[in-house]
């Protein structure tokens, strides 16, 4: 067979997951990683870490320049995070679909987001989480918070 239902054909991926410091002062990392746990993905790499500029603003170069960028990466130096590296086959959209969508206020109940955020009234959006959005970002973002893997 030469399409992706191959047997000898790997879809297997890994992803970068950060608890963001709202969901370290709030005493998610467990259920975070048990969430990813639960859905059958394997943490094959955990720290926690206070970040600094220069790493925020490697992770976050997509969003130079945007409205909500510096509030960002305030928000990001605010408090301790938690990275980890998920493994399993797409576990980079399955990690996203356990998120849920950007915008926790509508973000579907079920969800990291959905669940356990709301909109807080502040200048950048307050997640709990980040998830790599496609195998290149993935790639790029453990490099940034696991050098050696
Ligand atoms: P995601 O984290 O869902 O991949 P993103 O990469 O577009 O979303 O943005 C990074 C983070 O920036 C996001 O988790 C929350 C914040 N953010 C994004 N868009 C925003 C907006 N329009 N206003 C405020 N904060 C925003
Ligand atoms: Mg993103």
């Amino acid at each position: 067979m030469a399409n992706s239902t191959s047997s000898t054909s790997s879809s297997v991926q890994r992803t970068l997951i950060l608890v963001k410091p709202d969901g370290v002062r709030r005493g998610l990392v467990g259920e975070v990683i048990s969430r990813v746990e639960r859905k059958g993905y394997k943490v094959s790499a955990l720290r926690m870490l206070q970040a600094d500029r220069i790493t925020l603003a490697a992770h976050y170069a997509e969003h130079e320049g945007k409205p909500f960028y510096e509030p960002l990466v305030e928000f990001m130096l605010s408090g301790p995070i938690v990275a980890m590296i998920a493994e399993g086959e797409r576990v980079i959209e399955g990690f996203r679909s356990l998120a849920g969508t950007t915008d926790p206020t509508t973000a579907a109940p079920g969800s990291i987001r959905g669940d356990l955020a709301r909109d807080q009234g502040t200048k950048v959006v307050q997640n709990i989480v980040h998830g790599s959005d496609s195998p290149e970002s993935a790639e790029r973002e453990i490099k940034i918070f696991f050098p050696n893997l």
